[in-house]
């Protein structure tokens, strides 16, 4: 842990009651002045530091930035996803750093946030906007013991964890539209970009892509995103705290990620199945060129989704662009 984790962290444990320097200065191995200077260095990017002879450090407000070692300490101990965590100021893709650090040998589980991305993508090369301060714009290195034909279970328990941890953090529900967007009355606030490294039978690494609309104001969409999208803050009324949903997120899909590799993806199936808007409607699927129309039945156990045609047979679809039918 970086000195500045055990300081936060401690400072996070302490709450309102407060941590000594001398205490911190035990726990870093320094001075009490060393200490000083790490609070002073907080101070300078916005937390709210309150120190007082009785008290000792009080955390009293942080501030709507990404930094990696507040992060970590918001995360606590996490099983794989969020053990390394790294913030950019700006980057052209978090997708980008990330298939870097795996080709590297980076150790699944490492986490890259990026204020602003200056090429974010989504899918088939697709724009994804990611103005600076606003959002989540982050991605994922994970190394799972899958065949390819199964990563999409990989966006499976992604859309589930990241529809939890908005509504545990601000109580609104959103809804999941297959294969990887999050919604709200149809409008899209998240979406998730899985790309694979992979042999004909397994996955060598998977760089896993997300990015959350979270205080965008209507103003700070371009014109055409306005009404195919939205954000938490439009959705809520309020701004919402982006390093806390970060950390919330990462906890869900440290969680999710463990119930998969134990085997039960399942039960985050039938999760998937309760809050997907999908199922159940007419859709039209664009695969490559070739639209499938039908009734959405179900999602089979390697995360694809079965499809009943017009002419009563079942198809099996693993990707596309889906277009609900009235
Ligand atoms: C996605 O693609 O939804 C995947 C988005 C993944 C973004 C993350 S951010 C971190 C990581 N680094 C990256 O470079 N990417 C990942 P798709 O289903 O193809 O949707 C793309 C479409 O969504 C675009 O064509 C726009 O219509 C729309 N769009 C673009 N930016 C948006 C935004 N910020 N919010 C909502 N919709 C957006």
């Amino acid at each position: 842990m970086s000195s500045d984790t055990i300081i936060l962290t401690a400072m996070r444990a302490s709450g309102t009651s407060g941590v000594s320097g001398a205490e911190l200065a035990r726990q870093l191995g320094v001075s009490r002045a060393a200490v000083w200077a790490r609070i002073e260095e907080l101070r300078k990017v916005g937390y709210d530091i309150a120190a007082s002879p009785h008290h000792g450090y009080v955390l009293r407000a942080t501030p709507d930035l990404l930094h990696a070692d507040d992060l970590l300490s918001r995360l606590g101990r996490t099983k794989v996803i969020g053990r390394d965590v790294r913030v950019f100021g700006e980057t052209s893709s978090t997708n980008d750093v990330v298939e870097k650090l795996a080709r590297d040998g980076a150790s699944e589980g490492i986490t890259v946030f990026a204020e602003t991305q200056t090429k974010g993508r989504g899918r088939l090369g697709r724009k994804w906007i990611s103005p600076p301060g606003k959002g989540l714009w982050f991605s994922v290195l994970l190394r799972p013991d899958l065949r390819p034909q199964s990563a999409t279970q990989l966006t499976v328990i992604s859309a589930v964890a990241v529809a939890r941890a908005i509504e545990k953090q601000t109580g609104l529900k959103p809804g999941i539209k297959w294969p990887n967007d999050i919604v709200f009355a149809g409008r899209k606030c998240a979406g998730i970009l899985l790309e694979l490294s992979a042999e004909l039978d397994h996955i060598r690494h998977v760089v896993l892509g997300i990015g959350i609309d979270v205080n965008l104001s209507a103003e700070e969409m371009p014109p055409d995103l306005r009404a195919i999208a939205t954000s938490l803050r439009m959705e809520a009324g309020h701004p919402i705290d982006r390093p806390e949903l970060a950390a919330a997120v990462i906890r869900e899909l440290d969680a999710a990620y463990a119930r998969l590799r134990a085997g039960d993806f399942h039960e985050i199936g039938d999760e998937w199945m309760r809050r997907c808007i999908t199922l159940g409607r007419r859709v039209r699927i664009l695969i490559g060129d070739r639209p499938v129309t039908g009734l959405a039945e179900a999602l089979d156990e390697e995360g694809a989704l079965l499809v009943r045609t017009e002419h009563g047979r079942l198809e099996r679809v693993v990707g596309g662009d889906v277009t609900l039918e009235k």
